[in-house]
């Protein structure tokens, strides 16, 4: 911390008759909101509010209820660890949790630790102005109504604001059509129904084959071939469970101390330096074992082109094996992109879904869709009848919903106007010229590199740890030096171009999925341990980067 001079000690609470003061006021009810609640209002015992739009708790998880959406990440450790007693009660009943499981389970915690009486559901913030002659944020709601605070923390999350594209046509289609992001609440009944869908990333990939099980017919409307790796989910019995409760220790220091916030061993071999026969079993192995692990397999497989090409060679084989019609695999098989340079898939039975009789491929790269008309969609080569269209076409990620508060730090600057070029910000944590705003999973920090539970509970403690140091010093004020910050984007850039990860050119990281939108690769790539250690490291060392008075 540079400190400049004059700490203040005035009594924050401001009081003027209509606006509310509180400590903390935080932006959204998922997996961040909700723990960064607890642990200012029950561990520091500060005055906190929670706003979210959403008609309740559950964050990602309350929008996405698609058919086939459930977590990539394996349950046990997709959850808090903050709690000693909340892991011992809670027990999953699947490998891989469905949507309603993880809503259940979050409504579980507000209810456990009594958030949900400081948390206004069905709200939205609109806009937060920092005031300097107080040092606090004036947040104004949908409601007409304001609020103030010292600290404001978004935790709007990472993959929350839906992007539909926007395709001519769609507002004279005469069907039902749905985000995948913007599920309904009600059920969606397919029976009978051709239904469409575009987009074939974790979510189509999710989506297609449950679809496809009700549906009369389902047409997939392919830009971009993908990798996807079987996700092999099943129930947990209760030998897993016995299992998982003996070893949660190991599995949570596990998961803290890797690269990805998973808790796996990655093989520590190059996938060069073995021979041809030990590298086609130790895939078919991970293969037969499923999910994010496969990726783990050797430890090059991110760095090296070469060592890449053996994992994503083994994946296009199984394509082709799997997919009886050849035209078909051969559209399905990815060759533009490394595997895992976009966030992989996992899945259940996804490509034998293209084995049914019910369903077809479209390949718009080769036929790209020209509009939507009135009765289906229509590409450069045919129109398509179509009943009901899902967009499954991903998030305008992890600055979309952020943007689209109306932000303004000193002197009156936008987020936006600031971010014009990319997100700049220090640790992915904090952004210049906007004191005292802390942005939990910001872009610039691994949050959707990582299992995401692991990553939220790293930057709310430290979020937590930072404002209880500065009320012990009495600091009314923290933001990053520019210069700290201009550093860190060439690290996250400099890390990044460690990793095949900026090859996938049209990949959300990039934000290359959103039309005009800045390119810029966003997640910081130089691994969870590692940043957490940094992190803790700055803050131990008086907070250097940052300036407080
Ligand atoms: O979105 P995506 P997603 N015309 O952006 C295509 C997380 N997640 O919702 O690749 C035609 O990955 C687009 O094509 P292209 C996970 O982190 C987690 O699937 O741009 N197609 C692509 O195929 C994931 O990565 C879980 O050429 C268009 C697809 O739509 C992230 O969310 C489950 C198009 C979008 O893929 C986002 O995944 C699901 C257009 N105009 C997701 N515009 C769990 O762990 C876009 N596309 C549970």
């Amino acid at each position: 911390m540079s400190h400049e001079a004059n700490a203040l000690t005035t009594d924050y609470t401001l009081n003027s008759n209509d606006v509310a003061t509180f400590d903390a006021i935080i932006i959204g009810a998922g997996f961040s909101g909700l723990y960064q609640l607890h642990t200012l209002r029950d561990q520091l015992n500060l005055s906190a509010v929670v706003f979210d739009v959403a008609g309740d708790v559950g964050g990602t998880w309350y929008w996405n209820r698609y058919p086939g959406a459930r977590c990539d990440s394996e349950s046990y450790y997709y959850c808090y660890s903050f709690s000693k007693e909340l892991q011992d009660e809670w027990r999953w009943t699947e490998l891989y949790p469905q949507h309603d499981e993880i809503r259940r389970y979050l409504s579980h915690v507000a209810d456990r630790f009594d958030l949900r009486r400081d948390i206004r559901l069905n709200t939205r913030v609109e806009s937060a102005i920092f005031e300097e002659d107080t040092d606090t944020w004036l947040v104004s709601t949908n409601e007409g109504k304001s609020y103030r605070a010292r600290f404001l923390i978004s935790a709007v999350g990472v993959l929350s604001s839906a992007n539909v594209p926007n395709i001519a046509g769609l507002d004279k289609f005469a069907g039902e059509w749905y985000h995948t992001g913007n599920w309904p609440h009600h059920p969606v009944d397919f029976s009978g129904k051709s239904v469409g869908i575009i987009g074939t990333g974790s979510t189509g990939i999710q989506a297609a084959p449950v679809v496809a099980d009700q549906a009369k017919h389902l047409t997939v409307f392919q830009r971009t071939a993908n990798y996807s790796v079987p996700a092999r989910n099943r129930p947990l019995s209760s030998d897993d469970q016995q299992w998982i409760q003996d070893n949660y220790d190991e599995i949570r220091l596990k998961a803290r101390t890797s690269t990805n916030g998973h808790p796996f061993d990655v093989n520590q071999e190059s996938a060069l330096e073995v021979s041809d026969e030990a590298r086609q079993q130790r895939y078919e192995d991970a293969w037969t074992k499923g999910g994010l692990r496969f990726r783990a397999s050797y430890r090059d497989l991110l760095q090296d082109k070469s060592a890449n090409d053996t994992a994503s060679e083994f994946i296009r084989e199984k394509i082709r094996q799997v997919v009886k019609d050849p035209v078909t695999a051969e559209k399905l098989v990815p060759k533009d992109h490394p595997f895992a340079s976009k966030r992989p898939p996992i899945d259940t039975n996804y490509f034998e879904t293209f084995n049914r009789e019910n369903v077809s491929l479209i390949d718009v790269k080769a036929t790209p869709i020209v509009e939507i008309t009135e009765t289906g969609i229509k590409t450069t080569d045919a129109e398509y009848p179509l009943d009901v269209i899902i967009f499954a076409t991903g998030f305008d990620a992890m600055t979309g919903s952020l943007l689209k508060i109306d932000i303004r730090g000193v002197g009156g600057r936008t987020l936006k106007e600031t971010w014009a070029q990319g997100p700049r910000n220090y640790l992915g944590i904090q952004v210049p010229h906007f004191p005292n705003l802390f942005t939990v999973m910001g872009p610039g920090s691994p949050s959707v590199l990582t299992n995401n539970p692991v990553a939220i509970e790293q930057h709310v403690e430290w979020i937590r740890n930072c404002i209880r140091d500065m009320n012990d010093r009495r600091l009314s004020r923290i933001e990053p030096d520019p210069a700290a910050a201009d550093e860190w984007v060439e690290e996250v850039n400099r890390a990044a171009n460690k990793t095949l990860l900026p090859m996938a050119s049209s990949s959300w990281y990039l934000g290359a999925n959103v039309p005009g939108k800045p390119r810029a690769f966003m997640p910081y790539a130089g691994g969870m341990a590692y940043y957490a250690n940094l992190s803790r490291e700055i803050a131990e060392n008086d907070y250097r980067g940052f300036v407080t008075r």
